[in-house]
């Protein structure tokens, strides 16, 4: 059976929840649409991160890469359309900080998400889950795994489509700066829809048209 890997993050920045790893952990062993789900929580550490991804993929093989993240601004699910090469923060979970520094050595200003980021912003929308596509995930990690996911390709290794989907906070966690939380429910519902199109895409053929 060919797998959709999906990703969550831990916890950070004070929180003690995440709705990404909520994410990994409710849709962890299903099947959507012929496909099986596989599911990991990355650890919000710099390079580490992508390391255990890169290793997951390599394990795993996926067809798909579905990467997800918590954004505290966001009101509605984002999907990403680009990641840079550039991190810059203040602290990771090991209270690491970066400036200016590239995710990948000599790797290209920005990578394009390889996910068909319009149709998923579509499915969310048709089961009634706000949504839009996004132009910035950021220079923190949600940015950097996505980097790390699209850059792989480049270098002729095994390459899934690959993107980023940023979802909003709990409402257990409060509004972020300038977001709004989601019920746990709703954003589960908006993504599940997401992967339902990716699996649809892949079993009517479509799947390496990556648009
Ligand atoms: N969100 C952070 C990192 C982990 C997460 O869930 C980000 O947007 O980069």
């Amino acid at each position: 059976m060919s797998t959709i890997l999906l990703t969550g993050f831990e916890a950070f920045g004070g929180s003690a929840v995440n709705p990404s790893a909520q994410l990994a952990a409710a849709l962890a062993g299903a099947t959507v649409g012929g496909f099986a789900i596989e599911t990991m929580v990355l650890p919000v550490v710099t390079v580490e991160a992508g390391d255990r991804l890169d290793a997951a993929i390599d394990a795993i093989g996926p067809a798909f890469v579905v990467c997800c993240g918590e954004d505290g601004r966001a009101a509605e699910i984002r999907v990403e359309r680009v990641a840079v090469n550039r991190r810059e923060f203040e602290a990771d979970n090991l209270g690491t900080a970066c400036r200016n520094l590239p995710v990948v050595e000599g790797g290209p200003e920005s990578i394009e998400a390889t996910l068909p980021v319009e149709r998923l912003v579509a499915a969310s929308l048709a089961a009634s889950v706000p949504a839009a596509a996004s132009d910035s995930a950021g220079t923190y990690l949600c940015n950097e795994v996505m980097y790390r996911a699209l850059h792989r390709g480049l270098g002729g290794r095994s390459s899934p489509q690959a993107g980023f989907v940023h979802v909003p906070r709990l409402p257990e966690q409060g509004a972020g700066r300038a977001g709004a939380p989601m019920p746990f429910d709703r954003t589960l519902e908006g993504v599940r829809a997401m992967l339902a199109v990716l699996a649809g895409e892949a079993a009517s053929g479509s799947h390496a048209a990556r648009t």
